[in-house]
This record gives structure tokens, C-alpha cells and sequence, in this order.
């Protein structure tokens, strides 16, 4: 196979020219090609067949212990001009980037495979989608890939249609840490990766294209690309809102995108469109429109059971990639979280023993196509996206966050996004549980100037006839003894409810400095299990502790420094002379 469109062409040959593969495929993204990737990956020992009478056509993969993440401090921002990378990005100049990737790419793929694989991301005939090639040497690439993406020929017919494509070049190389870099060049539509097979380094449709080069290409062309889940909630009237909602990773996207109702909201239905990433148009009528530009999940896999996702649990039981989990005795799949089973096997292939650690990796991971999930909106195939209600932003934060609150105006909502902090997830290399700013759960993945990023992102007071309602929220409130006081899963609903009746102008609400909040009783309890005086604890706001957090929110937004939006400062500071 090969393509009438020459650029491609010429791109090919020039990557294998310098890469040296021994063979070159180009992916179709059919079936049969999915069953041959695998059938290879088994000899190979990259993958091993799990229990294939109880998880049919699942497989585990097994990373180098050493990438098990994505690397942030090893993820560039190569712009010509410094500044349009940000304070909010690792920079390098583009000639350096080159010249450092072209040597590290020399010869790599010697012996090896040449994958070209077509993607697009979005609906294959939606207007809002943009497809992309990656090249890369792994074939655990390419079947997630098949899996995560709409890959193969009809992707390939539409590049040749247009003309235009994100480029994304990946070798495994040789694993060492020394040697891997993830490295972005908006300005060429490029992305080059090196050194890393897991996830967020190696998909390069994901986490490298769909948001760090889209954001860039959103920001020219007058849309967003950002790190939310898309989930449709319908009332028992039968009224449907689209809510977009941005967490960190590993804060729960997954599980809130697939949420089933509590027994006590009969009538209630929750359809999931995406888990990660949403792109937003403005349509003709000027309202905010979102697609999932994915096809699928790369999940966490640790704490998903039959009562926290029971949707994500039963979705898992074939045709899934696993990576980093625990093996039974019986070669069956297993993680913490998981509720029944014993680990034998350790994700690091070793017998299983307490002293070495979590027998699944924190961060191991299912890869699987989105049509596997019960709940799977068809909507999520709709070339005009659907019409958002509501923006969530929110964290893990021990303290200081309410349970839910709502901005005042689009104006404050950015600020409130700009304001986000998160405990650190076990999703990136680095510490655990440190506390640090996410803005827009966009920190990893802004390709450029958080300054010009929030600017962006006002522009749409202006731009747009009708705007979502921008709230925030936060599952992870504990009391002072490190005991959560939220629920949080199905009944994180009773929340939503309450967004969804704030959209539809249904209910009041209590009118802080920070935002409006819920009365305690807006929020429908019944049947939680609430100690004495929770709700009152999760819906309070401590003058005093928002006074030194917007002063911390200030700190922060200086580093923007010229960049940084007039308009959001006024907004920083009439909260706080509302503070007092
Ligand atoms: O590793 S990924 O970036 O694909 C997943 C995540 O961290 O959100
Ligand atoms: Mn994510």
C-alpha cells in the first residue's frame, strides 16, 4: 500500500531513510490486521494472552519498569519564539530539537517494522475532526492505536482528500530514560517521541496531538481543545444536558463519564461520549458544540470494580489491551480495586509479594474501543458534536474546595479554571500527592503560552451567543482525621443533579465571593452515607483560607507575566474585595 498523496509519500521515505527499518506496513485499521499485531506481539513476548475462556481476546503488555508514565520534564514546546511556549512548558529552540531528534532517530528502527498509521480524530465526516499519521516502530502502538483511534483507510482517503495531517514520528528506541524525549512543534505540525512505548509518550494522537498541537491549532482557529470527559445526563422529564468536565489525570474522568445513577434516582440516565479530551466549536448559531475527537479508552485500571465503574468493569472483559496489571493464578487479569481474585504475578512479572508494592502499577492502564461500553452515547459518532451545558473543572484537594460551586460569568469561570490545584497522580513520574496548579487540568498539555491560552479562552464572551455555565467541583474532600467526606462515584449525581437544575435555571442557590453554592438541602441525600454534619463541612467557605489561596491563585498568574489577560486580574481582584 502506498498513497497518491505525495507529501506522505516523501515523509515516509524520508523517516525510513534515516531510521533504517527493515520493513515498512501501512496500517488499514481492519480486523484481521489487529489479529496479526497481536499474533506478532505473542511471539515476541510483548504481549501474553490472558485467560481466554473468561477474557476473551484480552492480552497484558508489560512496560519497562522505567516508563510506566508520561515524563512532563521530558516533554518540549519547540516554538521559534521562547515566549509562545510559556512558563508553562519545557522549551527547547526548534534547530536544537532537530538536530538532538534526527541523531537519536539514526538507524533505530534497524531490523524492526515501520508502522504508517493513519488516523483521524473525530467522526470521519465531521467538519470539527483533524486527522493525523504516526510512524512508529511498535507494533503495541499500532494496536492501541487501532483501538483508541479511527484508524487505518478511511482516515488515510480523507488526508488525501485535504491534504493536510499532523505529522507524529515514534521509536522505542532503546528504553533509556537518558535518551527519551517527547518533543512538539506546533509551528510544523510535528511531533517526534523517542525512548518511551507507554501511553501518553507513544499514542501520539492522544495526549501529543489532540491536545498539545490541537490547542495550538484551536487557538488560531478559534476553538478549543481540552482535557475533559463528554457525558450526556438525562432527567426523569426526559431533558437532556451535555457536560464537559476537565480533571487531571487519574481524578476520576473514567469513572464520572460512565456513572450509573443511585438506586434512589430512578429515572435518571448517564451516556458517555468520551473520557479525556473534548474539542469545542463554536457552530453557526454561536453555540459551544464538543467532540470526542477519540475512539476509545485508555483507562486507569487500579479501583475499577463492580461498585465504583461497574460500566468500565464489564467493559473489560474482552478485547482489551491490559498494561502494568497483576496476573491470577489463573492468568486472569488483576488490580487493587478489583474485589474478587488473588494476585500470583506481579505486574513486573515477579511472584506476587506485599513487600514490592501494589501487584498492579498505579498507573496501569486497559486500552479499549469506546463501542465496548454499555453506556456508549451514539451521539459520540455525530459529526456536529452536541450542544454543551456546562463546563466542570475541578481536582483532588484535601481541603479548601467545596463539594461544588458555581462562577458568576464566563469571565470568572476562566479564572476559576486558571485557579485549579490538583494533588499529583501516579499518571506522570514524579511525587505523588504534591499539590500544584493544573489550570484547566491543562498543565501537561497546553502546547502553548498559558497567557495566550486564557485569553483564548475569554475571547469566547464575545465570540459566542449563548455560553455553557462554568462551575467547579471537588470529590476529594477529607475530614481531619484523612477520611473522605464525599461518597463520590454514582452519587458524585446528586451534584450533577444540581448543576443541571442551575443550567436550567431551576434552583437557587447561596451567593459567596467565590461563587454560588448549593443550600445543603438543594442537594439530595437521601440514602448517603453522610457523617453528622458533612454536607455542611463540604458546602463551607473559610474567608480566611480563600483570602491566602487567591493571594497563592495571584502568585501563580504573575509567572504569565505581559501575557497575562487584564481581564482576569480585575476578575482576581473583585473576589478578592468580596472576600473582605
Ligand atoms: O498517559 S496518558 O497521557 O495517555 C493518560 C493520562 O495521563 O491522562
Ligand atoms: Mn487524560
Amino acid at each position: 500500500m502506498t498513497t497518491s498523496n505525495a507529501d506522505l509519500r516523501d515523509w515516509v521515505d524520508a523517516v525510513a531513510a534515516l531510521t533504517k527499518p527493515a520493513r515498512i506496513h501501512w496500517c488499514d485499521g481492519s480486523d484481521a490486521e489487529y489479529q496479526g499485531l497481536v499474533a506478532e506481539m505473542q511471539k515476541s513476548g510483548d504481549l501474553i494472552a490472558l485467560n481466554q475462556k473468561t477474557y476473551p481476546n484480552c492480552y497484558l503488555h508489560r512496560s519497562n519498569p522505567s516508563d510506566v508514565a508520561r515524563v512532563e520534564h521530558l516533554t518540549f514546546v519547540c516554538t521559534n519564539d521562547r515566549d509562545a511556549a510559556g512558563p508553562n512548558n519545557n522549551w527547547m529552540a526548534p534547530t536544537q530539537a532537530h538536530q538532538k531528534m534526527d541523531e537519536l532517530f539514526a538507524g533505530t528502527m534497524q531490523g524492526r517494522t515501520l508502522y504508517v498509521i493513519p488516523y483521524c480524530m473525530g467522526p470521519i465526516d465531521s467538519p470539527y475532526s483533524r486527522c493525523g499519521v504516526e510512524i512508529t516502530d511498535s507494533a503495541y502502538v499500532a494496536a492501541n492505536m487501532k483501538l483508541m483511534t479511527r484508524m487505518g483507510s478511511a482516515a488515510l482517503a480523507r488526508i488525501e482528500r485535504e491534504g493536510k495531517f499532523v505529522r507524529g514520528l515514534h521509536s522505542t528506541g532503546d528504553l533509556n530514560p537518558d535518551r527519551r524525549f517527547i518533543m512538539h512543534f506546533p509551528e510544523e505540525l510535528l511531533i517526534q517521541s523517542i525512548g518511551s512505548g507507554y501511553g501518553g509518550n507513544a499514542l501520539l494522537g492522544k495526549k501529543c496531538h489532540a491536545l498539545r498541537i490541537a490547542s495550538w491549532q484551536a487557538r488560531q482557529e478559534g476553538w478549543l481543545a481540552e482535557h475533559m470527559l463528554l457525558v450526556e445526563i438525562e432527567n426523569p422529564a426526559g431533558e437532556r444536558f451535555y457536560i464537559g468536565a476537565a480533571f487531571p489525570s487519574a481524578c476520576g474522568k473514567t469513572n464520572l463519564a460512565m456513572l450509573i445513577p443511585p438506586e434512589s434516582m430512578a429515572g435518571w440516565k448517564v451516556r458517555t461520549l468520551g473520557d479525556d479530551i473534548a474539542w469545542l466549536h463554536l457552530d453557526d448559531e454561536g453555540q459551544l458544540r464538543a467532540i470526542n475527537p477519540e475512539a476509545g479508552y485508555f483507562g486507569v485500571v487500579p479501583g475499577t470494580g463492580p461498585a465504583t465503574n461497574r460500566n468500565a468493569y464489564d467493559m473489560i472483559r474482552h478485547d482489551t489491551i491490559f498494561t502494568n496489571v497483576a496476573l491470577t493464578a489463573d492468568g486472569e487479569p488483576w488490580w487493587e480495586g478489583k474485589g474478587d481474585g488473588q494476585p500470583a504475578i506481579d505486574w513486573q512479572g515477579r511472584p506476587h509479594d506485599a513487600k514490592n508494592g501494589p501487584a498492579a502499577h498505579p498507573n496501569s492502564r486497559f486500552t479499549v474501543s469506546a463501542r465496548q461500553g454499555s453506556s456508549y452515547s451514539p451521539l459520540a459518532d455525530d459529526p456536529r458534536g452536541v450542544p454543551i451545558s456546562a463546563i466542570v473543572f475541578g481536582g483532588r484537594r484535601r481541603e479548601l474546595a467545596p463539594l461544588v460551586y458555581q462562577a458568576k460569568s464566563w469571565r470568572h469561570g476562566v479564572l476559576m479554571g486558571a485557579g485549579v490545584a490538583s494533588e499529583t497522580t501516579a499518571a506522570a513520574t514524579g511525587t505523588v500527592g504534591v499539590t500544584r496548579r493544573d489550570p484547566m487540568a491543562m498543565k501537561p498539555f497546553c502546547g502553548y503560552n498559558f497567557g495566550d491560552y486564557w485569553n483564548h479562552w475569554l475571547s469566547f464572551e464575545k465570540r459566542a451567543k449563548k455560553l455553557p455555565a462554568v462551575f467547579h467541583v471537588n470529590w476529594f474532600r477529607q475530614d481531619d482525621s484523612g477520611h473522605f467526606l464525599w461518597p463520590g462515584f454514582g452519587d458524585n449525581l446528586r451534584v450533577i443533579q444540581w448543576i443541571t437544575e442551575r443550567c436550567a435555571a431551576k434552583v437557587g442557590a447561596r451567593e459567596t465571593p467565590i461563587g454560588f453554592l448549593p443550600h445543603s438541602t438543594d442537594i439530595d441525600s437521601r440514602g448517603v452515607d453522610l457523617k453528622p454534619g458533612a454536607l455542611d463541612a463540604l458546602l463551607k467557605v473559610d474567608a480566611g483560607q480563600w483570602r491566602a489561596e487567591m493571594a497563592s491563585v495571584a502568585t501563580y498568574l504573575q509567572e504569565f507575566g505581559e501575557r497575562l489577560p487584564a481581564e482576569l486580574l480585575d476578575e482576581h481582584r473583585r473576589v478578592v474585595k468580596d472576600l473582605g
